[in-house]
């Protein structure tokens, strides 16, 4: 095989593994200041990363994704192209996973039904030891401290807090509770990485994504091209938020009930079955041929208008960059056999 057609192969491999995530997860170690008792933990899964990185150099050693890996639901039923489930949980993870429709590549394409939640953010934690970014004070942003990271105020305006951490959603309302199934939020990209890299998966492309979000629609939105009807459909920044925030105008006219984050699948998923993949939290994306610095986010939050819930909407932030508004979902490619 030509020298460029293998590198070519491998890079393919390298990114259908998501160790283009791997890799910034260890540049964000190399930026982070590691204390004494954060490095057993992050060892552990620095040793992980680099193992998967030093297999993907060499195709014929990848380990594969395996359907073992996989519990299908068996009501979902089977898709008929593929003869992969079209939902399943994943073990390790326990993220449950829906197949993406109308993929015609040689990749199948899972992704998660919901935003990735508190609940299964603390398992991970409670496996790895993983500390985030917010709470080991990776710099987000050279005009603020290091740890934390920027959340609500009282009056609907939003600013820096050395206590926001995704332990700690709300430090300036005082009144939001930790729930296991609200959307997991304060994390960066690198942890949103870190955590997909230990169990396998990857975050998916923004292009990726849209396929999971239009599910064939050509749709501004997935439930059509009417902004104004997006109360039932989606957590936005609507009149329920304008109750609780004094500073916030009502950019959606409507009342969708929940004036901050609304724990995952709260609304009517999509036709590909598919939860809050508008509102509630905006996820972070892979930008293909990524300079490891940046990342892309889709899908309008809690704090988005209509315009910012577009299917289209892409916006970009740094990969140490937590929010009060950002979460992600994973995602697992999965080769098919060649006919
Ligand atoms: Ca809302």
């Amino acid at each position: 095989m030509p020298q460029v057609a293998l590198r070519q192969l491998r890079r393919e491999r390298i990114d259908d593994l998501g160790l283009g995530a791997a890799c910034s997860y260890v540049d964000c170690l190399s930026l982070a200041s590691v204390t004494q008792g954060d490095l057993m933990s992050h060892l552990r899964l620095v040793a992980s990363a680099l193992f998967a990185l030093l297999c993907a150099g060499c195709a014929s050693l990848a380990k594969p994704i395996s359907l073992a890996d996989l519990e299908p639901d068996p009501t979902a039923g089977v898709d008929a192209r593929s003869g992969l489930p079209k939902r399943a949980t994943h073990r390790r993870s326990g993220v449950v996973l829906r197949l993406v429709p109308g993929d015609a590549s040689a990749n199948a394409l899972f992704l998660a039904e919901t935003e990735l939640t508190v609940g299964s953010w603390r398992r991970f934690v409670a496996e790895t030891g993983y500390r985030s970014d917010a709470e080991r004070g990776v710099l987000d942003d050279p005009d603020h401290p290091a740890v934390g990271a920027f959340t609500a105020t009282s009056a609907g305006g939003r600013e820096w807090h050395e206590q926001a951490n995704w332990s700690r959603i709300f430090p300036l309302l005082g009144t939001e509770e930790l729930r296991d199934d609200l959307p997991v939020l304060y994390l960066s990209a690198a942890d949103a990485v870190a955590f997909t890299a230990h169990f396998g998966l990857r975050l998916p492309t923004a292009a990726e994504w849209e396929r999971a979000a239009r599910a064939g629609a050509a749709t501004r939105f997935p439930w059509g091209d009417e902004g104004g009807d997006a109360c039932r459909h989606a957590n936005l920044q609507d009149r329920a938020g304008a109750r609780r925030f004094p500073e916030f105008n009502v950019p959606v006219p409507c009342d969708d009930g929940y004036a901050v984050i609304a724990p995952v699948g709260s609304f009517a998923p999509n036709a590909a079955g598919f939860f809050d993949l508008v509102g509630n939290v905006e996820e972070w994306c892979l930008v293909a041929n990524h300079t490891h610095s940046h990342y892309e986010l889709v899908g309008g939050s809690w704090v988005a208008d209509a315009d910012g819930a577009k299917l289209s909407q892409r916006a970009s932030l740094h990969q140490h960059a937590r929010r009060d508004f950002i979460g992600f979902r994973p995602a697992l490619a999965i080769e098919l056999p060649a006919n």
